[in-house]
């Protein structure tokens, strides 16, 4: 079967939405890092709406900073795919004209630093993933000592990280007498836009005084919120698609209906009209940030550790069962004390939604893609609000129960036996911690002395390991379904 192509548009179903725009007409204003699945089914819609509008100067050339294997996806198709959102029976197909293909960075590092140096580049957004950033999760500093940060800093001509990348476009900028571009965070990171920030500005300082010093003084990194369910497509997808399509897509991605983007107002240039695409600009995002962080992705990551040790392969299949959907909304009581919601935003009506959404059957997400590199997403998603409640004297029996399920996670075997490969940077060293641990008492105390999860007041606090050690207790005596029935009593 033929590949989706910008020959093929003509041909497809009538029902199918292609862009409507001129493609040979559209600028690249956009550099992303990171053209995985949830960009595509998210930032990237929101330029080609931008397109769609008339503003032509928001086309985005997707980069890779690992492996070749989605320019396999997308550019033989012209850049093109399909966004399959899913809500029940109901599909609705678009394909998204925004891409305008895509580099791999490790093959050739001065062509992507190049493209980001352009004159008509604008905004360069990131999707990385929470390790891709090289921060220490509990303190948020670059980590001087990952070993591709140190490459970076000693080459900047041909970077490999994330925060080098940008360094070295922003120094290839000012060279050129161009505005810094603004860096776009779209990962689930507390206080994102800070955070990469921090990352480049330490960089850039250890590269070049002046270098960040303009950078400081001229570059925005606005924090954002982004919020869409975007499950990994699988095969299946791609051939139920082709059967609809008459063509094959192998960089289709599907997704929910919802989508949300909030975005700082601080920009270094030039950008789309961001607001008429329904993109809320504030000056306050850290709201929208903690709401979603510690109600959806606290949920989430729960979720997915608890499911998966008791055999549930996706969320809708875990939120069905009832005592698995009374532990989220006890997690949520708990999770709630600790937000203070920006105007606009109804806890009540969210907490019913984001229910909805969890068990949306179509969308098939799997519980062990949310629990990949939990050490990088539990402290923003449950330790802090864990942390926040202890300091006020309250009770946190279902965020334990969250945190004691990542830490089974971390013996990679299941309630019924059998056994996989914990994803996650620091697998190799809570194996390490876990081998010489014998009883649910020591797994539980050496995990807490993982410096780079569990913040230290939360380490010296015999509340919280209390806590976990109970909640760890009757995961092992009760097991998940069980051990999460009981916490809302
Ligand atoms: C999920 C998120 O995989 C995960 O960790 O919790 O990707 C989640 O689906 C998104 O943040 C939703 O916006």
């Amino acid at each position: 079967m033929s590949r989706l192509s910008a020959a093929a548009l003509t041909g497809l179903p009538a029902d199918v939405a292609i862009p409507g725009y001129d493609r040979a007409q559209v600028k690249t204003g956009v550099v992303h890092l990171g053209i995985g699945a949830f960009h595509r089914a998210h930032q990237a819609v929101v330029f080609d709406d931008a397109l769609k509008s008339g503003d032509l100067r928001w086309g985005v050339l997707g980069a890779s900073l690992r492996s070749p294997g989605v320019c396999d996806q997308l550019n033989p198709q012209d850049g093109l795919y399909t966004l399959v959102v899913r809500d029940g029976a109901d599909e609705d197909l678009r394909i998204i004209g925004a891409g305008r293909g895509v580099l791999v960075g490790p093959e050739d590092p001065a062509a992507l630093v190049a493209a980001m140096a352009d004159a008509e580049v604008h905004i360069v957004t990131l999707t990385v993933t929470e390790k891709g950033y090289r921060l220490d999760p509990a303190t948020g500093d670059l980590r001087l000592d990952d070993p591709e940060v140190a490459a970076d800093l000693a080459d900047i001509a041909a970077p490999r990280t994330a925060p080098g990348f940008i360094v070295a476009a922003l120094q290839a900028r000012k060279a050129k007498g161009l505005r810094p571009f603004t860096v776009i965070s779209c990962d689930n990171l507390p206080h994102n836009g800070r955070r990469i920030q921090a990352g480049v500005l330490t960089m850039a300082r250890r590269i070049d005084s002046t270098l960040a010093d303009w950078i400081e003084a001229k570059g925005a990194f606005p924090q954002t919120m982004i919020d869409r369910i975007v499950p990994a497509t699988t095969s299946d997808d791609i051939v139920r698609l082709a059967a609809r399509l008459g063509v094959e897509d192998r960089g289709m991605v599907k997704a929910e209906p919802f989508t949300q983007w909030v975005i700082e107002d601080w920009f270094a240039g030039e950008r789309p009209d961001f607001a008429s695409l329904g993109v809320q600009l504030t000056d306050a995002v850290e709201p929208w940030e903690d709401a979603k962080l510690r109600l959806l992705n606290g949920a989430h990551s729960a979720i997915a550790y608890l499911g998966a040790l008791s055999g549930y392969e996706h969320v809708h299949e875990v939120v069905a069962v009832p005592g698995f959907r009374a532990y989220v909304e006890a997690l949520w009581d708990e999770a709630e004390t600790t937000l203070d919601p920006p105007p606009g935003l109804d806890i009540p009506a969210y907490r019913k939604a984001l229910m909805a959404r969890f068990s949306n059957a179509a969308l098939m997400h799997r519980t062990r893609q949310i629990a990949m590199d939990g050490s990088q997403k539990l402290p923003q998603r449950l330790l802090a609000g864990a942390a926040e409640r202890l300091a006020a004297g309250q009770g946190i029996d279902a965020i334990a129960l969250g945190v004691a399920a990542w830490m089974k996670w971390q013996s990679g075997v299941t309630e019924s036996g059998e056994i996989f490969v914990v994803d996650d940077p620091l697998a190799a060293k809570t194996c390490e911690l876990l081998a010489d641990a014998h009883t649910d008492q020591a797994r539980v105390s050496a995990l807490l002395s993982l410096s780079a999860v569990f913040p230290p007041a939360l380490v010296v606090d015999d509340r919280f390991a209390a806590a976990v050690t109970s909640a760890y207790l009757s995961l092992s005596q009760n097991g998940a379904v069980e051990a999460a029935r009981l916490v809302p009593e």
